[in-house]
């Protein structure tokens, strides 16, 4: 059985990420590090960094393999916002608040997709794997389940918002669940099958 590391203060991602690794026999261990993220406008220069950083608070992590996650809410007719200033947007005005910037947009322009991008250090190297769902901004929140803005996202092709689903529907469709199956895959792989290792 492998095991890694995930480090995040975001509970609901590493749960997200624990059901995941079961499917793979992967044991998935939980730090709760709070450290200081860069602003960039690249989830993958965000991801990156986080792991220079945490290698720098904790020497001890060298010999292991541990991943960070970042995530962001994209919305097309906002160019993007919030992006990779997801987390600041969403302490700040929230799912009301996005709402709020949305009212006068009409339902075929409201287009928006997540994007995940994991971070993966082991053996003095860092990987990186990225998942993206498509899908638009509704017009009030629906569901309970989930985190952040999971009940304002309805993804395509579905009728239930991420906050409508249960973890193992939003993984089996969402951003987190698919970088994370990229990751898990690949570490699934014999040795001699992977390059660059
Ligand atoms: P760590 O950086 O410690 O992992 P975080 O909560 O700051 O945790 P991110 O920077 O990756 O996580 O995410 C930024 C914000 O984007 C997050 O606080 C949520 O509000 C939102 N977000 C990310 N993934 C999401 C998801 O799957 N569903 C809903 N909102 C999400």
């Amino acid at each position: 059985m492998y095991n890694i590391i995930f480090i995040t203060h975001n509970k609901h991602k590493f749960e997200e990420a624990y059901e995941k690794a079961k499917l793979f026999n992967i044991n998935l261990q939980w730090i709760n590090l709070e450290y200081e993220e860069i602003q960039d406008d690249s989830l993958e220069e965000i991801a990156r960094s986080s792991c220079l950083k945490i290698l720098e608070l904790r020497p001890d992590l060298k010999d292991k393999s541990f991943f960070v996650e970042d995530a962001g809410l994209f919305i097309n007719c906002l160019r993007g916002f919030p992006g990779p200033y997801s987390a600041y947007v969403f302490r700040t005005i929230g799912n009301w608040g996005i709402l709020k910037l949305l009212h006068d947009v009409p339902d075929n322009e409201r287009s928006a997709f997540f994007k995940s991008v994991i971070a993966y250090y082991h053996s003095g190297k860092i990987e990186l794997f990225s998942g993206v769902i498509q899908g638009k901004i509704i017009k009030s929140l629906k569901g309970s389940q989930g985190f952040g803005f999971d009940p304002i996202f309805l993804p395509a092709g579905s009728n239930k918002t991420f906050a409508q689903m249960n973890k193992e529907s939003k993984n089996l469709k969402g951003h987190r669940g698919k970088s994370l199956q990229e990751l898990f895959t690949s570490l699934s792989k014999p040795p001699s099958s992977l390059k660059d290792r």
